[in-house]
């Protein structure tokens, strides 16, 4: 099993663009029987569960969702996918913390934009791991200029900061309806065609700085069965409850959090009977998958081959069951500090650790928070403090100092912390 951590990816955009209606659409997944390429969504976090709650209680009865409220809430999942070999069933899982936040910030974005509110959430978005915008697909041409100013705010604020790895995945929402639906072949130059002056702005930006800057379009409601029949009323809220099938939700949280576009995760979510392509499609799919699940496959055999001469038996490489109990162990190794906790293993566990979440990191769980903010990965905490990319963020950002010894307690053992 390939893990892969992950920082917290907040997802932003104006007032009604379907922001909390898409993360109600990834908790209801967990209680989907999935296959592949998602073979699994599971929360852990309360939070996380309540939002399961919410998909059950609110979209599953055909009801709306009340407008988010104005702090930052953040759901913690993991997410396993499977791979293409047929030999070596590797599943990849990574985990997702997404915070929602209140339209209200996007909103207010200029004309509040001095304010302490607005300067913690910009904050928040630039020690973040992604973000994702959601772009109302229905909003009218007329919004352009709306969307390019607040995206030019967010990217002088994130010039700031010199993170390689940082993901923007700009996702167009309500990707059911018509205007967007037959638009998905060319989701950029929709695009482009609808906000000239953001498309703009954005393509600038990607060309000028190491920030990733990639298009999705995703519905939280879906098609019912696999014709052209939006699964939702006209005034919102789901018409079929047993046909839910929401798509593009997945796709750009695993690019996020992995950098890798995976277009098998296009319509994922949708079970295989319901999904719609032509004939065509289906026999050039079928070809060519043959051609490359037969290299795959012997891919996957060379690799199982390699795998078996490699040192077994890490005692870190248990399933863990119970998170309570990991965080125990954790802890306990990382308070002792015990020499004979080995490299590996301590990696594991940070990892383990890791992706549990924020709230832990509070609890004083000491890697965790600087990983968050850092995101540098490392074996130790000593590691972590030491490196040249902990120590040149704290010399150049005072609030980030202020953040990691009041919030999180940590004096930092670096010269520029003395
Ligand atoms: N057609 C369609 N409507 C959606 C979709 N997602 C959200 N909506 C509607 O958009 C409105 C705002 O959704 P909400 O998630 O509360 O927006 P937020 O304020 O950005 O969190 C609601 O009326 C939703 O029913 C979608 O995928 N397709
Ligand atoms: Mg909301």
């Amino acid at each position: 099993m390939v893990t892969t951590s992950q920082g917290q990816i907040i997802i932003i955009g104006p007032r009604a663009s379907g922001k909390s209606t898409f993360l109600v659409a990834l908790a209801s997944l967990a209680e989907k029987k999935m296959s592949w390429p998602i073979k699994k969504v599971e929360p852990l976090s309360g939070n996380s569960h309540r939002l399961i709650e919410s998909a059950n209680n609110t979209l599953r009865q055909g009801l709306l969702l009340c407008p988010t409220d104005i702090s930052l809430t953040e759901y913690s999942f993991r997410v396993d996918i499977g791979s293409y070999s047929l030999i070596d069933q590797k599943t990849q899982s990574f985990y997702l913390n997404c915070a929602d936040s209140a339209g209200e910030y996007f909103d207010g974005l200029v004309e509040f934009r001095d304010e302490e509110r607005t300067q913690k959430f910009l904050l928040e978005c630039s020690i973040s791991s992604g973000l994702v915008i959601i772009v109302d697909g229905l909003s009218p041409s007329s919004k352009d200029n709306y969307y390019r100013e607040r995206i030019e705010i967010f990217r002088q604020e994130l010039s700031n900061h010199t993170y390689e790895n940082y993901r923007i995945a700009i996702v167009i929402s309500k990707a059911d309806q018509p205007k967007i639906w037959n638009s998905l072949k060319d989701l950029k130059g929709f695009f482009r065609k609808a906000f000239p002056l953001t498309y703009e702005l954005l393509e600038d930006w990607n060309s000028q700085s190491e920030f990733a800057i990639e298009y999705f379009a995703c519905s939280a409601y879906g098609m019912v069965g696999n014709s052209f029949n939006p699964n939702c009323h006209e005034a919102g809220g789901i018409k079929v409850p047993n046909a839910w099938n929401p798509f593009g939700i997945v796709y750009p949280l695993y690019w996020i959090a992995t950098g890798k576009i995976n277009q098998n995760l296009q319509f994922a979510e949708v079970p295989k009977s319901s999904i719609f392509i032509d004939k065509k499609t289906i026999m050039s799919i079928g070809i060519f998958s043959l051609i490359i699940l037969s290299a795959l496959a012997l891919l996957g055999l060379s690799s199982q081959l390699q795998n078996n001469n490699s040192t077994t038996g890490d005692a870190c490489n248990q399933t863990w069951s119970d998170e309570e109990e990991q965080l125990k162990t954790v802890q306990e190794k990382m308070v002792n500090n015990s020499d004979n906790v080995n490299q590996n293993c301590q990696k594991k566990l940070d990892q383990l650790l890791f992706s549990t979440g924020i709230n832990q990191a509070k609890k004083g769980l000491v890697p965790v928070a600087i990983d968050r903010f850092c995101r540098i990965s490392a074996s130790s905490t000593e590691e972590l403090v030491g490196s040249n990319a902990f120590i040149s963020r704290w010399q150049a950002d005072e609030n980030w100092q202020t953040m990691v010894n009041k919030q999180l307690q940590i004096t930092p053992n670096c010269p520029a912390a003395k």
